[in-house]
């Protein structure tokens, strides 16, 4: 048997952007590995994509398009051909073009491949078609917005920096879930002495690496970066040469809004006691070169952005953008160098169209009038799970007069309930191009296997679509290579000099914004904008989240699996069994409370849903919390629902973002009865 080894990448939404090394046998992904030679993944894959082959190759893999025969939901289907499904799809669509008109149809698609031609394969389609379109806000909006205000265009540092930093604060996330690789550069500071705080809700998976552990209460990120600014003011732990040349704003910050946040009050807003704040503070002023990594988790409240806002000023007041850890991390904004409106296509549109949040998917398909959702079109993500407010979501999908498109690998919770299923391929059975917002490298993949069954790509399928509307445009013909090529055919300063070869051989290359030549901050004034004069709110405040309005008396954090990535990877069995079951983690003391002990059925439940969990009880998880981590499919769930049955379609305070974990909820013994 002849093997060959092939390069691909990690198509997942994950900063990482992994390299693959991918071996084929008899035309079958037979084992995957991590690329030695990428600079982040260096040789090793996270839990999840180790056995990525079985992903690929699982039983359970879509194959050939379906037409629904029974009640939506219920999962009778019946196999057609392509040519079926795409004349049934451009049949009824011209229906609805003809009734409601062309802002009827929405489509919705998310993450489920970030290559950057089968994520975008839609929105030349969608935009010629004049269908309404998405607000792509589910992931961390808020962060880039709040992040921005202070930030500008400001490149994030490369992301091994934080090697060179002896204090690293982690603050609200769970690299040891979310960022593997990141956690490389994260060890390197440890080695050579580096202390590594870690700011969150509850005790996770990234707690061993840590020194310090501070647990704050959620959405209140906040008030707490005030209250050590304030102590960094008043201490005189402030960089003042770094304020007065290179920071706008410093002094109005000072005298208007720091006074407002001196430890007592921080304390009882935030609940971490006034001893460790002035201990925080201490340790992040006193730092030769701190280095400060904000996570997306905190930025999904209604205080979101503002919370990232007040985040930034951080290193600023400390002098720490200046020095070689480079002062924070958020995320590398590579996509703005190739030119994608060459994929997307926006002048395609025929004129202005409606923009649907996609966060307030249940609002759109059972309120929304004038015109009507009529049909929704899902490809690469999952709504019926992952989508806030689950009961209007399953309300809306369950409508018999909605004509809902699935294109999808797996019979997700969302593809249940549609009226067509189409295949798609994995990302080892097409082409991409592939960036990352966790590192700056890029590369450059093609397909290794055939596609498996009948499954097509993303752009496949639209093209197919385009042809059956009679669509003309060269765009709706042009191979994902062509277009690949088209992509790194336009110059971009952080692409110059970069080595083609190695990129043509599938190898990851790194973009350098240096290559641009320019220094400084990339906002208006050239400045670090703690104050911003063109935000309705020039100086950053506290602003309590929504839920503090919530009477129920836990907050709901909704974190990520080490196992899981949203509801990706619960095709697999062995990922599953490592997750155990849907469980709901509350401190011993709030089991007590309410009469309950770990192992219990138990209903979480508040204003919007009741989902049936099985309680664990750990003292990981401070008293007031609920935590469940993982976005599970319904047929794997005690109950009918899943966590997003208990979060709300409200938004962020800037970027139209999830709140995913501003909620409240109760819990009660035993499990709720059925709903359907
Ligand atoms: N294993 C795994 N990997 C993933 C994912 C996954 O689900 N599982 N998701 C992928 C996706 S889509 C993304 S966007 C990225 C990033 O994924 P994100 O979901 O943004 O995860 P993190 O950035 O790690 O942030 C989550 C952490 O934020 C904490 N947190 C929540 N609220 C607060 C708060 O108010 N204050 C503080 N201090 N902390 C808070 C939570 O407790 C949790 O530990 O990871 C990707 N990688
Ligand atoms: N409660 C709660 N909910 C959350 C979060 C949370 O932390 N808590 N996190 C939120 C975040 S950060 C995000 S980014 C969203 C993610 O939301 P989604 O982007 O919807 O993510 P997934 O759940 O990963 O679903 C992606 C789907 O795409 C499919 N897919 C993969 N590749 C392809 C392809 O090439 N073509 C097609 N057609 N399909 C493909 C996969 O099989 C999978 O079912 O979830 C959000 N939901
Ligand atoms: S760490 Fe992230 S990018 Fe790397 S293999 Fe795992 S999911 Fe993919
Ligand atoms: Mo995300």
């Amino acid at each position: 048997m002849s093997a060959s080894l092939h390069r691909s990448v990690c198509p997942y939404d994950c900063p990482d952007a992994c390299g693959l090394m991918v071996t084929v046998e008899e035309g079958r992904a037979v084992a995957v590995a991590g690329d030695p030679e990428h600079p982040f993944t260096r040789g090793s894959l996270c839990p999840k994509m180790n056995l990525y082959q079985d992903t690929v190759h699982h039983p359970e893999r879509l194959t050939v398009p379906l037409r629904r025969v029974g009640p939506k939901g219920a999962g009778d289907f019946v196999p057609i051909s392509w040519e079926e499904a795409i004349g049934t799809i451009a049949a009824r669509w011209g229906d609805i073009l003809r009734t409601h008109g062309p802002e009827a149809i929405l489509p919705y698609s998310y993450a489920g491949t970030m290559g950057l031609i089968q994520r975008n394969a839609g929105h030349a389609f969608f935009h010629r078609l004049g269908a309404s379109r998405l607000d792509r806000t589910i992931c961390s909006p808020a962060k880039g917005a709040g992040w921005a205000l202070v930030m500008g265009d400001t490149p994030a540092p490369h992301p091994d920096a934080c090697a060179a930093s002896d204090l690293i604060l982690l603050w609200g996330m769970n690299p040891a879930a979310t960022n593997v690789h990141g956690l490389h550069a994260v060890r390197e500071a440890k080695r050579q002495g580096a202390q590594v705080w870690l700011i969150d809700t509850y005790a996770h998976a990234t707690v061993p690496l840590c020194d310090r552990v501070v647990l704050v209460r959620p959405g209140t990120d906040g008030a707490l970066a005030l209250g050590l600014l304030h102590l960094l003011d008043r201490q005189g732990l402030c960089d003042e040469a770094f304020l007065a040349g290179q920071v706008q704003g410093a002094a109005e910050f000072r005298s208007r809004i720091l006074p407002d946040y001196p430890p007592e009050r921080v304390a009882a807003l935030t609940g971490v006691p006034e001893a460790t704040i002035r201990e925080l503070a201490e340790a992040y002023g006193r730092a030769r070169d701190p280095h400060l990594r904000p996570g997306n988790g905190l930025s999904r409240y209604g205080n979101g952005a503002m919370t990232l806002r007040i985040l930034a000023c951080l290193p600023a007041f400390v002098g720490a953008y200046a020095k070689p850890g480079g002062g924070a991390f958020a995320s590398t904004s590579t996509g703005h160098t190739f030119p994608m409106h060459l994929v997307t296509r926006e002048d395609l549109l025929p004129g202005p169209v409606r923009t649907l949040n996609m966060n307030r998917l249940g609002w759109a398909l059972t309120e929304l009038a004038d015109p009507p959702v009529a049909s929704l079109y899902v490809y690469h993500a999952n709504p019926a799970a992952v989508t806030p407010d689950q009961n209007a979501v399953l309300l809306g999908l369950g409508r018999e007069d909605l004509f809902t498109v699935v294109h999808e690998r797996f019979m997700t919770d969302t593809a249940l309930y549609a009226d067509l299923v189409l295949p798609a391929t994995s990302s080892l059975e097409h082409s991409d191009l592939y960036r990352s917002y966790g590192t700056y490298c890029i590369q450059r993949a093609a397909a290794v296997v055939e596609p498996v069954g009948q499954s097509r790509s993303n752009l496949a399928v639209f093209q197919a679509l385009a042809q059956a509307m009679g669509f003309t445009e060269a765009v709706f013909s042009r191979s994902a290579d062509e277009l690949i090529d088209a992509l790194l055919a336009e110059p971009h300063p952080w692409r110059e000099g970069l080595d083609t070869t190695r990129l043509g051989q599938g190898l990851a290359v790194e973009l350098d914004p240096a290559r641009e030549g320019r220094s400084g901050f990339r906002t208006p004034s050239g400045k670090v904008e703690v104050l911003n004069p063109r935000d309705a709110e020039p100086l950053p405040r506290y602003l309590p989240p929504h839920s503090v309005a919530d009477p129920h008396p836990l907050q709901l954090v909704t974190a990520p699996a080490v196992q899981g990535l949203n509801s990706t990877f619960h095709e697999r069995e062995d990922l599953r069994r490592r997750m155990g079951s849907m469980v709901v983690r509350l401190h011993p003391s709030e089991a007590t409370a309410r009469g309950l002990a770990g192992g219990d059925q138990v209903t979480v439940f508040n204003g919007l849903g009741e989902v049936a969990f099985t309680l664990e009880t750990t003292e990981r998880v401070p008293s007031g919390l609920a935590v469940a981590e993982g976005v599970w499919w319904r047929r794997h769930a005690p109950g009918d629902r899943t966590v997003n049955a208990l979060t709300s379609q409200r938004l962020t305070d800037r970027g139209g973002g999830s709140t995913f974990y501003d909620n409240r909820v109760e819990v009660r013994a035993g499990w709720p009865a059925p709903l359907d």
